[in-house]
């Protein structure tokens, strides 16, 4: 099996300030499969969105998609083959809570937020010449915006998305509470998931007001520390 993971370049601690590529990567370290990193624009994916592996000569876009088939692959050693119903549906559903809500939210903090947003540029395109950088930076955050608006959060105030965005992180908190990982003692494909958000959350070097909320929860905090120290070691 010879895997490529594409994702968007490095910005700063965290191996991806993307939580999708986060997550697929987070995933491939809890399995142990050796792979390699590809940094690409997200127009190299059929989707047109990162991340994508590549296995073989086979395309495959989204970080769901991914871990569904290295999960097919891995067969009896796949991290969700002893999940009961209930698992597998507790994981679904917090699967959709930080993918489809609180995903909205940091990206609507990140980019469209005032401060946010002036870290994010310099995060995302310091690199280049100041011109260039307004006019690239301000075209793809036009773009954002009207897709956080299509979402439906971004029709909120900034007090309002906060406030739903901190209800995501107290149910997340909830749940997890004195256990190691979300199911329990051993980690499985949910925690990909979880830590790819709560890293980008509160590890990231881009920091947004979301970070301060999410530190006020000491068992997201120590989650965040042991999924780090578990799957990227090299950053501890
Ligand atoms: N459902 C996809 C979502 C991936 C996604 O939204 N990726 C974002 C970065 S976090 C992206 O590539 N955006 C580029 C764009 O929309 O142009 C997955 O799970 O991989």
């Amino acid at each position: 099996m010879s895997l490529q993971l594409y994702q968007f370049p490095r910005t700063g601690r965290l191996p991806n300030d993307s939580p999708f590529c986060l997550k697929a990567e987070t995933y491939l370290r809890l399995v142990g499969l050796p792979y390699e990193t590809v940094t690409a624009p997200p127009f190299k994916s059929p989707t047109g969105k990162l991340p994508m592996l590549v296995d073989e000569r086979r395309k495959i876009p989204d970080s769901s998609a991914i871990v569904a088939h290295l999960e097919a692959q891995l067969g009896p050693r796949a991290l969700d083959a002893g999940l009961s119903a209930t698992q597998r549906a507790q994981s679904h559903l917090i699967q959709r809570t930080v993918e489809e809500h609180l995903y909205w939210s940091l990206l609507w903090l990140r980019w469209i937020d005032t401060a946010g947003w002036r870290a994010t540029r310099t995060a995302f395109f310091g690199s280049i010449p100041p011109g260039p950088r307004h006019l690239i930076g301000g075209l793809i955050r036009r773009k954002v915006a009207r897709d956080a608006r299509g979402h439906g959060l971004a029709l909120h105030s900034r007090a309002e998305i906060l406030h739903r965005a901190t209800q995501d992180l107290a149910a997340l908190s909830a749940l997890l509470g004195e256990q190691d990982y979300f199911l329990g003692a051993e980690p499985h494909a949910i925690d990909a998931t979880a830590y790819g958000f709560l890293g980008n959350i509160l590890d990231s070097d881009l920091r947004t007001a979301l970070t301060d909320i999410a530190a006020s929860y000491s068992n997201l905090v120590a989650y965040c520390r042991r999924m780090q120290r578990r799957c990227f070691p090299e950053l501890s």
